[in-house]
This record gives structure tokens, sequence and C-alpha cells, in this order.
């Protein structure tokens, strides 16, 4: 593990919010363990283990009925921790996927029978090293044949240079944590808007309206993000998804208590209808229609 590395939060508070029957966690990972699941060369962080018996005792703790299992790049392209995950919730866990170019369809024949529903492609230099966009196309093209989707990860400052490439992906495509926002700058500011614009001019992008702990300046309980969230949620409605993000890579200034993020979910979602398409009819419709 690295020296750095913050120890979960000791006492998770049970949340507030009682979440909607048959919520979905619809972010989340994990991390071995090591010693049956090891961790790729090629990683650029070592975490500390988090396998599937605690994520699923996590559910079960702060209500949710589901989890999408998004591969975490400490894993690199062996997606077998995550393949195992899915396959021992049954049908309670979705996956997403890093592969690359030289993917077979019986491996991604495979992977869906396992519960996989997308790939995910990710942009953040710290976490991966560069993939060229051709690549990525190509990878594209073969899913979308199964009715895969894609993730793609990216922070602010790229978005501008990442257009045309997200214009041209194939299939529904989700963002992950709102493309990380500079949340000192402002809602109206143009940077937010160019993301908000983009959802509104492609109707197959869609957002995850995640990680106020990540995207956060002043700390918990997340003042800073929640007009972000929450004006995301509202212009697109049909269109975003929820999850914990735990066990929560790479943090560096504080680890979240699980309970506390539950809590903030109705800060961003005000309304009993807006919980239930972020929690549940939305999940629902990407990753078990
Ligand atoms: C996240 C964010 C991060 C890490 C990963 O796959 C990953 O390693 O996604 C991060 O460090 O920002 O979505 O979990």
């Amino acid at each position: 593990m690295d020296a750095d590395w913050i120890p979960f939060h000791p006492n998770p508070k049970k949340p507030d919010f009682v979440l909607p029957k048959g919520a979905v966690d619809a972010h989340c990972h994990v991390f071995g363990p090591a010693a049956e699941f090891p961790f790729a060369p090629e990683r650029k962080y070592t975490p500390c283990d988090a396998g599937k018996d605690k994520l699923y005792a996590l559910r079960d703790f702060l209500g949710f009925e589901r989890n999408v299992i998004v591969q975490a790049t400490c894993h690199g392209r062996d997606n077998r921790a995550m393949v195992d995950a899915c396959r021992a919730a049954g049908d309670k866990a979705r996956g997403i996927a890093s592969v690359g170019p030289d993917i077979t369809e019986a491996e991604i024949r495979d992977m869906d029978a396992a519960g996989v529903r997308g790939v995910r492609f990710n942009f953040v230099k710290r976490l991966v090293d560069a993939t060229p966009k051709e690549v990525f196309l190509g990878i594209a093209d073969k899913i979308k044949e199964f009715g895969w989707h894609i993730v793609v990860y990216f922070e602010a400052q790229d978005l501008e240079e990442l257009v045309p490439f997200l214009q041209q992906l194939p299939t529904i495509v989700v963002v992950d944590h709102m493309g990380r926002p500079d949340v000192t700058k402002g809602v109206d500011h143009p940077d937010f808007q160019r993301f908000a614009d983009l959802m509104a001019d492609n109707e197959n992008i869609w957002s995850k309206v995640t990680c106020p702990e990540r995207l956060t300046a002043v700390g918990p309980p997340y003042d800073d993000v929640v007009a972000y969230a929450a004006h995301i949620v509202e212009r697109f409605p049909d269109r975003v998804l929820w999850g914990t993000d735990w066990p929560h890579p790479n943090m560096k200034s504080h680890m979240p208590d699980d309970g506390a993020l539950v809590d903030y979910i109705p800060r961003i979602a005000p309304t009993a209808e807006q919980q239930q398409s972020l929690l549940v009819d939305n999940p629902m419709r990407l990753y078990w229609a």
C-alpha cells in the first residue's frame, strides 16, 4: 500500500436519508484482495485491499440494493477482481471493464454473462498512460455490438479538446464526476457550462453526479459542490447516476464517511421524483434492462 494511503473512515454513520427501494450505487470499485487478484504492474498507485465482501457489507449497511463496479486503474486491464465480484453478487451487480484493442468477441461475451455492460476510457494522466483515440474508437466499435456503453473519465481542462472525440462515440457515454469541474469558478463559468451544453447537445451523454469529496475545495459537507450537481440533476434528470466511489482511491485530503455521502444526495436531488430517477430508474434502464 502507498505510504500516504488514507485508512478507511473508522465509523461511517447510518445515513439519515432513506434510499428509495432498489437504489443502485452506480460508481464503486474493488481492490484485490491482492493475494487473490494482484494489482497491475503498470499501476500508478497501490491501494489497500478492498474486496467484494466489504463492498457488499457497505451496500447493505447504507441501504443500497445493487452496485455498478467500475474497473479501477490499479488493476489495469486485468478485470478478474471486478468480474469475480459481479459473479458473486448474482444479479445485484454490473461491471464496467477496462480493455485493450485486442479484446475478442468471446471475451466480451464472457464478461457480458458475468454482468459487465461497458468499458471505461480514462484520460486522467495521473492514473493511466495515454491511449490513442483511434484505439478507443476501435474498442467502441467492438463493444457497441453487445449493447455496451462507454464510461469516460477526464479532467475539466481536457474537455474542450475531447469534445469532437466524445461526439464520435457510437454508444451512450457516461462522464465520471461531471467532468471534474473546478468548483471555485462558479456554476455559470463557461468551463462548467461547456459541459452542461455538451449534455444538452448530445442526448447520448450522461453524467455521474458523484465525488463531491474529490471536487470540493472546502471539505465536508461539500457545500461548494452542491450547486454543480443540482444543476445537472435538474436539467438532465433522466441521464444522471450516483455512486459512493468506495473505496475512494487516491483521496489525499480526507477519507469520506459513506453515510454522510448518502446524506448529500437529497441536497443535489431534492424531490422524490429526482431521487427515484437518479438512484433507481436511470441505473436500472442502463444496466439491468
Ligand atoms: C474514481 C477516481 C479515481 C480513481 C480511479 O480507476 C481508478 O483508479 O477511478 C481518482 O483517482 O480520481 O473514479 O474512483
